[in-house]
């Protein structure tokens, strides 16, 4: 699974996120970007991540779930347990989750748990306008 961390120089918020990468022994590829010379607010940037801030984490999770039903092992885990809401609320936050082909049959995987118990949604939600995919 490629991960890319979209960090800076200087930045504690960036440096904390490489720093647990490095304290957990995963590789990932760094993308740098430039907050004084305003690259936070590339437009490519800026559709990562809304906030134009970094870091940002792209963890390729799509591909990850080639040719496997579970992100951890063989079985549902508590990995799939703490990264499914994320992806169910991912449209709250601007993003469309469909052109992940991989991810969306690995939610309803999740949702097809023996015992699975939907999250109670807030009712009446304003939508959210969905940016497009990075790529
Ligand atoms: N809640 C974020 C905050 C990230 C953040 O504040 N990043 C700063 C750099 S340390 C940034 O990108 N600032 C640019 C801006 O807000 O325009 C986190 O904890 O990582």
């Amino acid at each position: 699974m490629t991960i890319r961390l979209y960090t800076g120089l200087g930045s504690g918020n960036a440096y904390k996120a490489e720093l647990m990468l490095h304290l957990l022994d995963v590789s990932y590829e760094p993308v740098p970007v430039s907050i004084p010379k305003g690259e936070h607010r590339d437009p490519a940037f800026v559709r990562l991540n809304p906030f134009g801030q970094i870091p940002v984490l792209v963890d390729g999770m799509d591909a990850h779930l080639r040719g496997r039903a579970w992100l951890a092992t063989d079985e549902a885990t508590v990995a799939d347990v703490a990264c499914y809401p994320y992806l169910l609320l991912a449209a709250e936050g601007g993003i469309d989750t469909a052109p992940f082909a991989q991810v969306t049959a690995w939610m309803r995987r999740v949702e097809g748990l023996p015992r699975f118990w939907p999250m109670p949604r807030i009712p009446n939600l304003p939508p959210v306008p969905l940016v497009p995919p990075p790529g």
